[in-house]
């Protein structure tokens, strides 16, 4: 299958065009809830939905992805938290590795494990190195992924990891403060990582302002995630 939905990112990321995904939790929505959450992502300036969380305990997923291709144009990236988070009613996945920690599991364990899964679907697999910074608070993936977040004030280091990233194969970097994080990526540290890989950068945890978004972008985020401050009021782009 011919890589779409990269491709879309990268072209974005050249013609200076910012992109923005929605993030839905499956755990954090009722499919009641769903008419009212799709009419909102319409009115919204979405260019993605991202589907995910740290823990998905509910299974709603494919329904929940089934109906947002039905009542949307936009694509539907996995952004899981583990292998039973893979849904092969997405159009693409965040095939996520966990840059910033240590722990073999979330390096390659979930990721060889997502593999049978994989190959029984047409999901166009994104690379993705995912690097979580230090937020105020410790946030889901912390607890879940038992791994520490880097040093929010060591730009170096981030810089580093993102590169290494880069070199591994990584098509896109994520950097992450948590999802409901109290402090967000620091601005100078998302302009320093976008100057020096040449792949699409993501941004996200923790932004619950336009400002927010726009101060990421212009530090040269290509993509902004909001989660929290849609689910908590999905009026946030149309007030
Ligand atoms: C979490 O980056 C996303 O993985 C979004 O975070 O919920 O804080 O917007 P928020």
């Amino acid at each position: 299958m011919k890589p779409m939905y990269y491709h879309d990112i990268v072209t974005a990321k050249r013609e200076g065009r910012k992109l923005l995904a929605i993030l839905l939790d499956p755990d954090k929505i009722t499919l009641d809830d769903l008419p009212v959450l799709i009419q909102k992502i319409k009115q919204s300036p979405a260019t993605h939905i991202f589907v995910g969380g740290s823990i998905v305990e509910t299974n709603i997923i494919d329904t929940l992805i089934v109906q947002l291709k039905k009542d949307t144009d936009l694509p539907v990236v996995l952004f899981p938290g583990n292998p039973s988070q893979i849904s092969a009613e997405a159009d693409a996945i965040l095939f996520l590795t966990l840059l910033s920690g240590r722990n073999p599991d979330y390096l390659i364990e979930h990721q060889v494990n997502a593999v049978p899964m994989l190959k029984k679907t047409n999901l166009e697999i994104i690379s993705t190195g995912y690097i979580l910074i230090e937020s105020g608070v410790q946030t889901a993936v912390e607890r879940v992924s038992k791994t520490e977040p880097l040093n929010r004030d060591n730009a170096a280091y981030v810089v580093q990891t993102a590169q290494a990233g880069e070199f591994i194969g990584n098509k896109l970097i994520y950097l992450e403060a948590g999802s409901g994080a109290k402090l967000s990526v620091p601005i100078e540290m998302i302009a320093k990582v976008s100057q020096n890989v040449t792949i699409p950068v993501i941004v996200g945890g923790g932004i619950r302002s336009k400002e927010g978004i726009d101060a990421a972008y212009q530090a040269g985020a290509d993509l902004v995630v909001i989660g929290t401050a849609f689910e908590n009021d999905n009026s946030f782009f149309t007030l």
